[in-house]
């Protein structure tokens, strides 16, 4: 049995998921970029393998069809924007994501996020390391109104984390209802929220969520945090927003294009990382051997 790990960083905190696939006597390679990867890079790697362990790399049907022997897509990671279902249920491979392990990880960062924005943490670091000693005046958290677009896993740990911060909690999801926060529309949250941050999917979406209409009429003075998916917010439309002073601030960890080379990095009232939601080690580790074991499942039903 070959498996590819196609998912840029893996088994960096731990082998205990490789330690798994070698008790099942499987042949891995590991992604030797250190990188997301190309759809050419990708069925490179994972040409002969029948099993995938995949990162957020494009899995569409070009790069699906070009692999005949895979049988099992495993997603180290929850979102499965980057992977076409339908082309893997007509190709016949089987997928599979991990829900559970970036929970906290990414609910955790959300809380911090939101901190640094309100304080200008990382703002107030960049000038003092370049030699300006300023004390920028910042806001609470407590009192704030905060708007959680997609109330799934993630987004109903956000609320969980914040509550005892003395917030105001609303959401606005197409399905879920959750007991105890205060579900509305879309464009009764954009004005009414104080911060906005967003746990939804991009499955299924054409254009960004918040496109430029959605995001003028966010809350003027407001702060967006998006570590859910790139694409789901106007790049272009944020950064004219912040730089009129529209919106107070933005926290940006995905973006339509990674790595993200574009002007966001101009502006000192945004924090941009990484993509890095679901970086916490306990979490991580935890994704990853989820991975492995979903992956092994998969495979065994196939035999
Ligand atoms: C990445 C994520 O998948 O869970 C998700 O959907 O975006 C992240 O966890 C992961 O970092 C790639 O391995």
């Amino acid at each position: 049995m070959r498996v590819a790990i196609s998912t840029s960083s893996f088994a960096q905190y731990g082998r205990e998921p490789l330690d798994l696939l070698e008790r099942a006597g499987a042949d891995f390679i590991l992604n030797p970029h250190g990188r997301k990867l190309t759809p050419d890079e990708v069925v490179e790697l994972a040409a002969g393998c029948d099993g995938l362990v995949a990162g957020t790399e494009p899995l569409d049907r070009s790069v699906l069809s070009r692999l005949p022997n895979l049988k099992v897509l495993s997603r180290c990671g929850v979102g499965m924007d980057n992977v076409d279902l339908e082309a893997a249920e007509e190709l016949g491979v089987l997928v599979r994501n991990t829900p559970l392990g970036p929970t906290r990880a990414v609910a955790e960062l959300i809380v911090g996020l939101a901190m640094d924005l309100l304080r200008q943490v990382t703002r107030m670091d960049r000038e003092l390391r370049a030699g300006v000693w300023k004390k920028r005046m910042g806001n609470l958290l407590q009192g704030k109104r905060v708007g959680i677009i997609g109330m799934g896993r993630i987004g109903v740990a956000v609320a969980e984390l914040l509550t005892p911060f003395d917030v105001e909690i609303g959401y606005a999801d197409p399905v879920s209802t959750v007991p105890g926060y205060t579900k509305m529309g879309m464009e009764e949250l954009l004005p009414w929220a104080d911060i906005v941050s967003l746990h939804c999917s991009r499955t299924g979406m054409d254009c960004a969520l918040l496109d430029r209409q959605r995001l003028v009429s966010m809350k003027p003075g407001s702060w967006l945090i998006n570590a859910g998916r790139g694409g789901l917010v106007d790049e272009e439309a944020l950064y004219d927003l912040l730089s009129a002073g529209h919106l107070a601030g933005a926290a940006v960890d995905c973006f339509c294009e990674e790595p993200y080379q574009g002007r966001l990095r101009e502006l000192d009232s945004v924090i941009l990382t990484p993509h890095i939601g679901s970086y916490a080690r306990e979490g991580r580790v935890r994704m990853e051997a989820d991975a492995v074991s979903n992956l092994l499942e998969a495979l065994e039903k196939t035999k």
